[in-house]
């Protein structure tokens, strides 16, 4: 098992799009490494390989298998997937809350 995040997110710096998704993931407390791509488009080879596109962002989610580009989209996909809505049946991404009340058991 490795310690690295599940979730990698491809972002530029000061990219508007990219940073509404990094606000998502804020919100729903996800850890995430980020990896900041050429700002050169012809030089997005990394991006281009993972997700078929060169535009920023794009997040691979080890979780679910899931490689996504286009802010919107990642948006919606991390509300059905992590958000309340998604509470149950949703992906476990070790939390431990639910262990919470286990305590004090015979
Ligand atoms: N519709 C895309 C737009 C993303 C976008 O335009 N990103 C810029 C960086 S802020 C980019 O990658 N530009 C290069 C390109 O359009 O190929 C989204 O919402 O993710």
């Amino acid at each position: 098992m490795s310690d690295e995040p599940a979730i990698t997110l491809y972002r530029l710096q000061a990219c508007p799009y990219c940073e509404r998704v990094v606000r998502k993931l804020h919100e729903y407390d996800l850890d995430y490494r980020s990896r900041f791509v050429e700002p050169m488009h012809s030089q997005r080879n990394v991006v281009k390989r993972i997700s078929g596109k060169r535009t920023a962002p794009a997040i691979v989610d080890e979780n679910t298998g899931l490689t996504m580009s286009e802010s919107a989209n990642i948006v919606e996909y991390l509300e059905k997937t992590y958000g309340e809505a998604a509470t149950d049946g949703g992906v476990d991404v070790g939390d431990d809350r639910e262990d919470a009340d286990n305590g004090g058991a015979a």
